[in-house]
């Protein structure tokens, strides 16, 4: 039976998500490479190269001591980055079974790391120690301090939080991870593509930073599916590689087997289009709306977290927020029930003009 072609969510009223519209070159060199497969290199060479192009893009943006050849690779995504990354540091602190000593090894990260560290202490047997928060929403160096000990494989550290956009105090949380000999891992998964025009310390130079997930499908403005695992050390990526007795290459460091050639193309042409001015104008615009959806929300007497990275959160009725998703909204809220606008490079200023406008109709 022929059935209409359905259509993909249109981006006009997407106010929550951490994804956004990609790079008209990004989606042409997706396309282009889409049966093409990263995890057979000595086949695909071309996209072999094009992986290698994406990783020293990456470590460029998070001022990775040699980008040029720096340890990393696409991944599918954020969730895939954090958990090689809990993984790696497992296997190099003990035998890789998730013991050290005989104890289980244990991961240490603060109360807003994201949901995939959860599923990667579930599937990689290992203790996640949840940490609480300061009050402005960001890690608490003195509670990781209270909480690691020698079978800390890994501190967990947030540069752009998924709730409210905040940068954990990376120095102080390196310095806590290396008392104890555990490794650093810092989640950019969202931040990474923003943070180079800030002044916050959260790179590779700012801290002693083992892994880093920074991800190109969210703002770097790429295709889907496309996230970004580096390490400091080419002995991060050896900790993860299983032999691969059948292929032309011998071994195989990621966590899927067959990869999205379209995630790594597509990833690769929006750096080229992007790095650094677009991405820095991106980053300004979407710091200048957050600022400005922050004010505009104050002064109709909400409470507003005050937005780091571009991440408006506001304590909104029940009854307004659902009033807003039936207007077509797309928001979503905190765990404590805030309104969380996401401003992502496709939310432009007459889009939040419009939001505020159904939000003054809806309230009343
Ligand atoms: N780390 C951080 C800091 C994140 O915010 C996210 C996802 C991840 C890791 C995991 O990344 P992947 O989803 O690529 O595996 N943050 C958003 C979230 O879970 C992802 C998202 C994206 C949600 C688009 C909605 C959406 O429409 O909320």
């Amino acid at each position: 039976m022929q059935q209409p072609e359905p259509e993909p969510q249109s981006f006009d009223r997407v106010l929550s998500s951490m994804c956004t519209e990609p790079h008209p070159a990004a989606r042409a060199a997706a396309e282009r490479f889409l049966a093409t497969n990263p995890g057979d290199p000595a086949t695909y060479e071309a996209v072999a190269d094009l992986e290698r192009r994406a990783v020293e893009g990456l470590a460029t943006l998070s001022a990775h001591p040699t980008p040029g050849d720096a340890a990393g690779y696409v991944t599918s995504g954020g969730t895939e980055a954090n958990v090689q990354a809990v993984r790696s540091a497992r296997n190099r602190h003990d035998g890789s079974d998730g013991r050290h000593g005989g104890k289980a090894v244990n991961v240490v990260a603060p109360t807003s790391a994201h949901f995939s560290f959860t599923k990667a202490a579930e599937v990689l047997g290992v203790e996640l120690r949840t940490v609480p928060l300061d009050d402005d929403y960001r890690a608490d160096p003195d509670a990781v301090a209270a909480a690691v000990d020698d079978d800390t494989a890994l501190v967990v550290a947030v540069a752009g939080s998924t709730e409210y956009g905040r940068v954990d105090p990376i120095p102080e949380l390196a310095a806590v991870a290396g008392e104890v000999g555990a490794r650093l891992h810092v989640d950019a998964a969202w931040g990474g593509f923003v943070l180079p025009f800030t002044d916050h310390a959260w790179s590779f130079a700012d801290a002693a930073v083992d892994t880093l997930t920074i991800d190109p499908h969210k703002y770097g403005q790429a295709p889907v599916p496309a996230g970004g695992l580096l390490a400091r050390e080419d002995a991060a990526l050896d900790a993860l590689a299983v032999d691969t007795p059948y292929l032309e290459t011998r071994s195989q460091a990621t966590l899927t087997g067959t990869r999205s050639g379209a995630g790594v193309a597509g990833a690769v042409a929006a750096m080229d289009a992007l790095w650094p001015d677009g991405y820095r104008e991106a980053a300004e615009r979407a710091a200048d709306n957050a600022d400005w959806l922050a004010g505009e929300l104050a002064a109709r007497g909400y409470d507003v977290v005050e937005p780091e990275l571009p991440l408006v959160a506001a304590a909104v009725p029940e009854s307004t927020f659902a009033a807003l998703r039936d207007a077509g909204w797309k928001v979503s809220r905190t765990g404590t029930g805030e309104l969380r606008v996401v401003c992502m490079p496709h939310v432009t200023r007459s889009a939040l003009r419009a939001f505020l406008d159904d939000l003054d109709r809806v309230r009343r």
